[in-house]
């Protein structure tokens, strides 16, 4: 199938998913964020698919939310609960439990829902210039795409929260001793690094990694599901809020935020 806001790409048992809107960062729009869902079903359905690679085009890995579409915010005019559960939860869903490998190629910044979905992927080969912001709280939202659950389990709490507190960028090299990424490569290697790793992956013993992944997100993972509908409902709340008006009005105009904290 065409899409418009995104490339597939078949080699060798790997599809290769690449975000295409480079001018927005690959931030994620109505018809990207349908067309991934789409793309992600569609990879996990195909048995010909045996590793998955996400990746973006240009500079970045994905900006998260289009802010372009979310005019008006905090007047109540989006429902953010609605858009997490319809389109970003089974985005996450999707991503957790295909029971095949899915690596991130983190090739530039990856910020609040971007991050969130470089954090999904079961592993993130990362570019040396790259980054990942849990950029939420610089426009008065909370995590959410699973963020929550996510990254705790990746860096700990005290970390988790800092990053979430502050929005603060965590480099490629922090990045790889705190294990959010497996390895960080120059840029230029970015796509040979992690198609080696994608080839040498499909063509292990599909049927063994899938119920591998089964295995670990039920350890691990058993409550996402209550975990991504909690973030909806703390979205809702705050996508409501003068902070969150701010935030993306202050981020239009190119300033810094003049949060009341209300
Ligand atoms: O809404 C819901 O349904 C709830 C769910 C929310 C999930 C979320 O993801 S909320 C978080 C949304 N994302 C952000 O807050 C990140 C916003 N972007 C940034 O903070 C910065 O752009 C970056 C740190 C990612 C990169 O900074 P930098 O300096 O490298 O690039 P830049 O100059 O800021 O951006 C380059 C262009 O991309 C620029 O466009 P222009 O001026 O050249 O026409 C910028 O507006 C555009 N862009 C970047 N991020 C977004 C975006 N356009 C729309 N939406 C974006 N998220």
């Amino acid at each position: 199938m065409a899409y418009e806001t995104l490339l597939t790409e078949d080699a060798q048992g790997v599809r290769t998913i690449t975000l295409n809107r480079p001018g927005a960062l690959n931030a994620f729009n109505e018809t990207l964020k349908d067309e991934l869902i789409d793309a992600l079903k569609a990879a996990a359905r195909d048995t010909a698919v045996r590793c998955l690679v996400i990746t973006g085009a240009g500079r970045a890995f994905c900006a998260g939310q289009d802010l372009k579409d979310r005019s008006g915010a905090g007047s109540g005019q989006v429902s953010f609960g609605a858009s997490l559960r319809d389109k970003y939860n089974p985005m996450i869903l999707s991503v957790r439990t295909m029971e095949k490998p899915v690596i991130a190629a983190v090739n530039g910044v990856a910020a609040g829902a971007g991050c969130s979905l470089a954090l999904a992927c079961d592993l993130r080969v990362v570019a040396d210039k790259a980054s990942f912001i849990q950029s939420f709280v610089k426009i008065g939202l909370v995590p959410d795409s699973g963020a929550t659950f996510l990254l705790p389990r990746l860096v700990g709490l005290g970390r988790a929260l800092e990053l979430a507190f502050t929005g603060d960028p965590l480099d490629a090299g922090t990045a790889l001793d705190l294990g959010v990424a497996n390895s960080v490569v120059p840029g230029e290697s970015l796509m040979t690094a992690t198609m080696d790793l994608a080839n040498r992956l499909a063509r292990g013993p599909t049927r063994a990694i899938g119920l591998t992944k089964r295995a670990m997100n039920r350890a691990l993972l058993v409550d996402l599901e209550s975990a991504l509908d909690y973030e909806a409902d703390m979205q809702e709340i705050v996508g409501r809020s003068p902070d969150f008006a701010e935030g993306v009005s202050s981020f239009m105009e190119k300033r810094e935020p003049r949060f009341s904290g209300q």
